[in-house]
């Protein structure tokens, strides 16, 4: 039995994400999370990678948004509104009662990795996610009108300034959890989810501790860029702003030596054989479960390949 990490960030991620859990057991797959784009709003712990992951392998999710819970209401947020308060980022009444727990389970000192164990085995889910860490580490985008939070740049200003780096604050400080360190301990492959590698898989592999243990494993990429575009959020915008090709074959070159294969779309097949990782290629845009869970088996399919070499 092949025992694997799978690395995501939010929306994108996610999908893959459920694609494993269907086809692994929780002794089989472990995922790891960014929480760079957490923040502190409203006197709340907001997580939305964790929670995205939460709602989506809870079947909870709103598909509509891509973020958030399905079925939800907006009653706190439309009067906090009234109120004058602060209502750009828009937390359901349902969501609103995962901020809440997850704050005061902080406060009565808790970490993250327990409040998160302790709200996804309440939500039925029986796979571990874990935080990338248990320290806060915040995400701060470099844009050419100044540094802004995570959040700021990307919900309310709409990813509009132009980017010219990303720092993540409090990183060095940070250590991998030890549900992540023991996993590490025996597992045999990493898989990273089409998440944005600037914002969401950076940051994970940023955590002091993490890329040395990953040198040793074989670790495969999905790309998250089809075609030159980018299938969920900035990425492509992000590269273009950083004056680099927004390419797939530019995300392999940006893992690296880290990467031991790259996964390509259909749509970019010419690149096959052509990077200096070994690639395969598939359909990795996915609408339908079905292709959630077919690209998981393809995947994980070739990173056993690349293991047993
Ligand atoms: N994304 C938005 O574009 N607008 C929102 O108002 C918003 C609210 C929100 C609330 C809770 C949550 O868990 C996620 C939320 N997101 C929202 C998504 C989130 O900010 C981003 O998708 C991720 O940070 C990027 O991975």
């Amino acid at each position: 039995m092949g025992k694997y990490l799978a690395i995501t960030g939010g929306v994108g991620g996610a999908k893959l994400a459920l694609g494993l859990a269907k086809i692994l057991s929780p002794e089989e797959v472990l995922f790891v999370v960014n929480t760079g784009d957490d923040f502190e709003h409203l006197g709340l712990t907001i997580c939305p990678d964790i929670d995205t992951l939460t709602y989506t392998l809870a079947d909870l999710n709103n598909t509509e948004l891509g973020w958030g819970r399905r079925g939800e209401t907006w009653s706190c947020l439309d009067t906090l509104g009234e109120l004058g308060g602060e209502n750009w980022f828009r937390l359901g009444d349902r969501d609103l009662a995962l901020h809440l727990h997850r704050t005061q389970r902080l406060k009565q000192g808790a970490t993250l990795s327990d409040a998160t164990r302790e709200i996804t085995q309440y939500l039925g889910i029986q796979h571990t996610i874990v935080p990338m860490c248990d320290q806060p580490v915040r995400t701060i985008v470099h844009a050419e009108s100044g540094p802004l939070a995570f959040q700021h740049y990307f919900v309310r200003d709409r990813c509009a300034p132009r980017v010219t780096g990303f720092h993540f604050e409090g990183v060095e400080k940070a250590t991998l959890p030890l549900a992540l360190t023991g996993w590490l301990k025996t597992c045999t492959g990493v898989l990273i989810c089409p998440s944005n590698p600037f914002v969401s898989v950076d940051t994970v592999l940023a955590v002091p501790g993490m890329r040395q243990a990953l040198d040793r494993l074989p670790v495969v990429a999905v790309s998250p860029i089809v075609g030159g575009i980018a299938i969920k959020g900035p990425t492509a915008k992000m590269m273009e702003e950083l004056k680099v090709p927004a390419t797939a074959a530019q995300v392999a070159a940006h893992y690296g030596d880290l990467l031991d294969g790259f996964v390509l779309d259909n749509q970019d097949a010419a690149l096959h054989n052509t990077l200096p990782v070994q690639t395969v290629v598939t359909q990795t845009v996915m609408q339908s479960l079905q292709d959630r869970i077919d690209l998981a088996r393809t995947s994980i399919h070739f990173l056993d390949q690349l293991t047993a070499r």
